[in-house]
């Protein structure tokens, strides 16, 4: 004997069944498992639908899974962060999964596949749900299953190699090989992740929609409307300024990944009950008649005081026209638009037609292509609408069909059907909680009451009568208004309270009302001092 060539079976040493992984090792295998599924998805996704990916799938999945008081919860404790809290909650649960199933699978590799393959499952089940994803994309999610279950058990049986050989007949010489061979598979598999990962992410971003928004706004420079609009705000009160930056502007919508359109792959069927069905492209669009409108949106989850108000000058066609070219049947009631994304929206033909409104299918937004967060290359804005019922982003289809017939994204959620903007007013200075110098203070705020226009805004300080501010131009009743009055406040702790009465003479209800199902009411009070 001494040969040092011999081989002995795998697993022929009694000892054998009995070797365990360190601990540290086999949670080392379940993460190396679970980066090589979340890899190969990524990358069979990027070509097919980059939505496939199934991080992302269930990550869209669990959204659309969200009840309405969860939702209202992560708008309202997390803002527009709720998809970074979404998918680093994800992320973290991944970790510990990947973790727990290495732990559980120190002497048989079996608890650990079969988390692998109900993790597989519920990524398949994902994509699955998702309207928007077609039949091929569930091959991403079956890569992730597959790499997966195959680079956990092949990195499981070297790493128990390693320690039976360190427990086997020969000892450490073997033990020492049988660990480089595992070390190696090891670094093999998150280098190979890290690179399939990442060209996934090259190839599912490869189209160019910067280059595509670049030319749509040279495109748009001609229908810029240049008139600034004077005192319409009260900026230098503390008011927003009368238009938003398109970087400031309030963003809401379910999907995680922005869709990545370009106008040249764009377009946008109009059918059901219609005379001729119509198919325009983005061409199409621009060569009809575009107007440029100021409108303010607002979004129902919007608290009172709350943060989901924008305004924004909109070009684009009149949806009017659109629907004059298709024939509406006279039984249609609702005009039902989906996004790439599969998000839904149903709106009242009434509102869509009304010539007093111009509702819109938006091209541009401040002078310049939609931002690819707002809906590039086209969404649907209409005035005096909250958001979730009329104004769809990445717009690809308008059916014209009933309310009876379809119900959009956010009614079996608990929203109402139909949802037009509520008379409002907020307090924008001084903050809550806020100290201001004593003496003059200025009280500054909006008010909106989209299409009917804000005729009056009050304000009580302190509980005395009610005060009428002094209100900033109104360009058009499509948009908010702005307010303000000065008080001369001795030093203390001050409650103002404002309320506002639209042009129909309505004035806002004191009643509170949460933000499910049709928007929230109340009157905004803000508590501060001077000093
Ligand atoms: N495709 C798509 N469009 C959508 C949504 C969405 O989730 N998906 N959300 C709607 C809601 S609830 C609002 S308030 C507005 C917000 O538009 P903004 O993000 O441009 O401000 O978009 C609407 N359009
Ligand atoms: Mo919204």
């Amino acid at each position: 004997m001494g040969a040092p060539t011999t081989t002995d079976t795998p697993g022929s040493a009694p000892q054998a069944a009995q070797a365990r992984i360190p601990a540290g090792v086999a949670m080392l295998v379940g993460l190396l498992g679970v980066a090589a599924a979340l890899a190969a998805g990524h990358l069979v996704a990027a070509f097919i639908d980059p939505n496939a990916s199934p991080f992302l799938a269930v990550g869209n999945a669990a959204i659309d899974l969200t009840p309405p008081a969860l939702k209202e919860f992560a708008v309202a404790a997390f803002g527009t962060a709720d998809k970074l809290v979404l998918l680093t909650g994800m992320a973290v649960f991944l970790l510990l999964v990947a973790c727990a199933a290495g732990a559980l699978s120190r002497r048989s590799p079996i608890p650990g596949t079969v988390l692998a393959v109900v993790l597989g499952g519920a990524a398949v089940a994902a994509v699955y749900s998702r309207s928007d994803l077609g039949q091929l994309a569930s091959l991403a999610p079956l890569a992730s299953l597959v790499a997966g279950v195959m680079t956990f058990r092949r990195l499981h049986a070297a790493a128990l190699r390693a320690q039976e050989a360190g427990n086997g007949p020969r000892g450490a010489g073997s033990r020492g090989l049988e660990r480089r061979a595992f070390l190696r598979g090891s670094v093999g598999v998150a280098a190979g992740a890290g690179i399939a990962g990442l060209a996934g992410q090259l190839i599912g971003t490869r189209v160019d929609v910067e280059g595509s928004r670049a030319a749509v706004t040279r495109r748009l420079a001609k229908y810029r409307d240049p008139t600034t609009v004077p005192g319409a705000d009260f900026a230098q009160d503390g008011t927003p300024t009368y238009l938003t930056k398109n970087e400031n502007f309030y963003r809401i919508d379910t999907a995680l990944s922005v869709p990545r359109l370009r106008a040249e792959d764009w377009s946008l069927r109009i059918h059901g009950m219609v005379d001729r069905e119509l198919t325009l492209t983005f061409d199409d669009v621009m060569d009809m008649d575009l107007i440029t409108r100021t409108v303010t949106m607002t979004c129902v989850s919007d608290e009172v005081g709350g943060p989901y108000i924008s305004t924004a000058q909109f070009t684009g066609v009149l949806l009017r026209d659109l629907l004059a070219k298709v024939g509406v049947h006279p039984g249609a009631d609702q005009v039902f638009s989906t996004s790439t994304d599969g998000y839904t929206a149903g709106s009242p033909i009434e509102a869509i037609t009304d010539p007093g409104r111009n509702a819109m299918l938006a091209v541009g937004m401040n002078g310049e292509a939609l931002p690819p967060e707002h809906g590039f290359p086209a969404r649907l804005v209409v005035p005096g609408l909250y958001g979730y019922v009329s104004a769809t982003k990445w717009v690809t289809d308008i059916e014209l069909t009933t309310f009876a017939a379809k119900t959009q994204y956010w009614v079996p959620r608990g929203y109402s059907e139909k949802a037009p903007i509520k008379t409002e007013s907020r307090i924008d200075s001084p903050r809550g909680r806020s100290s201001v110098p004593a003496g003059k203070v200025v009280v500054a705020g909006i008010a909106w009451a989209q299409t009917k226009g804000i005729a009056k805004v009050e304000l009580q300080m302190d509980g005395g009568p009610w005060q009428e501010a002094d209100l900033a131009a109104q360009p058009t009743k499509e948009a908010w208004r702005m307010w303000r009055r000065s008080y001369d406040l001795r030093p203390g702790t001050h409650t103002v309270v404002v309320r506002a009465t639209d042009a129909t003479g309505y004035t806002q209800t004191v009643d509170v009302a949460d933000a499910v199902p049709d928007g929230a009411t109340g009157l905004h009070s803000v508590v501060f001092t001077t000093a």
